[in-house]
């Protein structure tokens, strides 16, 4: 029997997107209205979603002064009516699953699989897992105190799980938050304000001003304590020149250019699998994708098969039918950022293997072969579904190549020995390291970057660490087992 393509309703979320037309800011429990405005676009069609607010220096400000207004009463709630409140977010997310994967693939053209099977679940898993640390602040924490008024901004490739990421540890710890998402993918972001207000969240803990780089520059510059910031290296590097020398706390979770090393003992198969859920999962728009491939050279043209005909049955195209692997690029702009650095790869004299436009904000996943480590293609975040392969000889020499890049946010080695994989991933200099698999996350994992990768965590007890001021008083002395 043969089946037909399986298509997501977005009925739904057409009446929502219907109903509203223009979204405003949420600020201090309430939705602006008025002001400049901007439009949002479904990336796989080009048809116009819906109209958000441009924020303005005024906006910021009116949002972290009811930020600020709020985090005394928050921060004064006990913990487990904290958590109360955490629990009643993931619970919310999870009964609008549908709705919110939909609404999530329409303003960011990711296939509806990953957003439903992985994005909106990790998005309730986070809220639960931060309901716990509410909770166990003060004893786990002792001394410690909230920051106060956290500015937190967030890039385009997972926007609700990101805002998740950000905002559940800073409400664990007591702060309250002003967010700003990115302008190509605002609309999640405020579908989760309208859960807050649903669950009676106190007016002010979170607020959000949607808006481009001069929005996210005007939180730079404004009165928050704290700026926990994801997305480029560059942009990264700016936040952290403006806030020297201010005191006020600094996370960024930048760019990377990840090693996926496959031993020669590697299971292949296995491996590919693994390319696959690296590189050309959400179309390589990944900040630890596994996207620079390095292969044993007596396994790579066995590999290279291998890879070369699974590549071939992935399918690109419409992000709500079910049967896509990949979906749309996020916004025209990325595509020529893209498809620009693979023709300078090209030219320095790599080889592309698939990687071909097409219509639309559409790339078919592809790598470069026969690539110098001298390429461009080597050194840039492409930042699409585009990875490198190489070979190497030697463990050395896989290590030497791993670490040849001025990034360290994440790698992947692959080994049926539990030796050499323990070995070779200690050396490989990076936050994040995974053994026989890629792209793996739990919220009580903590998550971040080394060098120009970005500095603090997220996730876990070292995530709430970045949320925290260090301890007043000092810890209750540990007593060391004779
Ligand atoms: O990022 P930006 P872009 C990398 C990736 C991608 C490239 C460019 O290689 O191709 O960056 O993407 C806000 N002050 N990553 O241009 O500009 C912006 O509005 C304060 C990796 O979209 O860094 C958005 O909310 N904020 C990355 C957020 O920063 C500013 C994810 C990210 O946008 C600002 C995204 C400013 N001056 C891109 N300028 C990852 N680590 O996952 C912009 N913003």
């Amino acid at each position: 029997m043969e089946y037909g393509p399986s298509v997501e309703d977005s009925t739904a979320v057409r009446d929502w997107l219907a109903q509203r037309e223009s979204f405003g800011h949420f600020i201090g429990g309430a939705f602006t209205d008025g002001g400049a405005s901007f439009e949002t676009r479904d990336p796989a069609t080009g048809e116009i979603l819906a109209r958000i607010a441009q924020g303005s220096e005024a906006d910021v400000t009116a949002a972290v002064a009811a930020a600020r207004a709020a985090q005394p009463g928050w921060a004064a709630l006990s913990g487990t009516e904290r958590a109360r409140h955490l629990y009643a977010l993931a619970r919310h997310v999870q009964k609008r699953e549908r709705f919110l994967s939909v609404l999530e693939v329409l303003d960011n053209g990711k296939p509806i699989r990953e957003a439903r099977d992985i994005d909106v679940p990790l998005v309730a898993r986070h809220f639960y897992h931060h309901a716990g640390w509410a909770e166990l602040r003060d004893s786990q924490f002792p001394g410690h105190a909230p920051l106060g008024v956290c500015g937190q901004i967030i890039p385009w490739n997972f926007p609700l799980l990101m805002l998740a990421w950000k905002i559940a540890p800073a409400l664990a710890a007591g702060n309250t938050v002003v967010l700003k998402p990115a302008e190509y993918t605002s609309l999640t972001a405020l579908a989760f304000a309208e859960i807050c207000q649903e669950i009676g969240l106190p007016a002010g803990v979170v607020n959000i001003v949607t808006g481009d780089g001069a929005t996210g520059a005007a939180l730079v510059a404004s009165d928050v304590d704290k700026i926990a910031f994801t997305g480029s290296t560059e942009v990264g590097r700016g936040i952290a020149r403006a806030l020297a020398g201010t005191g006020r706390r600094l996370t960024l979770e930048l760019g990377g250019k990840s090693p996926f090393v496959v031993m020669e003992d590697a299971d292949l198969d296995a491996a590919v699998e693994g390319v696959v859920d690296s590189i050309w999962f959400n179309q390589g728009q990944v900040c630890c994708a596994g996207s620079r491939i390095l292969v044993a050279e007596a396994v790579a043209p066995r590999f290279e098969d291998l890879l070369h005909a699974r590549m071939a049955r992935l399918r690109v195209g419409a992000p709500l039918d079910k049967s896509t692997d990949l979906g749309a690029i996020v916004d025209p702009v990325q595509k020529d950022r893209i498809l620009s650095i693979c023709q300078a790869a090209v030219k320095a004299g790599a080889e592309l293997v698939g990687g071909q436009p097409q219509e639309g904000c559409f790339i078919a996943p592809g790598y470069l072969r026969n690539i110098a480590p001298a390429n461009p293609g080597m050194a840039q975040e492409i930042f699409g579904p585009i990875a490198t392969l190489s070979t190497f000889r030697t463990a050395d020499e896989a290590i030497e190549l791993a670490n040849a890049t001025r990034y360290g946010l994440a790698g992947s080695v692959w080994s049926e020995s539990a030796t050499v994989a323990t070995d070779l991933a200690a050396r490989i200099k990076a936050g994040v390291i995974w053994i026989n698999g890629a792209n793996m996350f739990d919220a009580a994992a903590p998550f971040g970057g080394m060098r120009d990768s970005g500095h603090g965590r997220e996730g876990g007890h070292a995530g709430m660490l970045d949320y925290l001021t260090g301890p007043a008083i000092a810890p209750p002395a540990r007593t060391v087992p004779k």
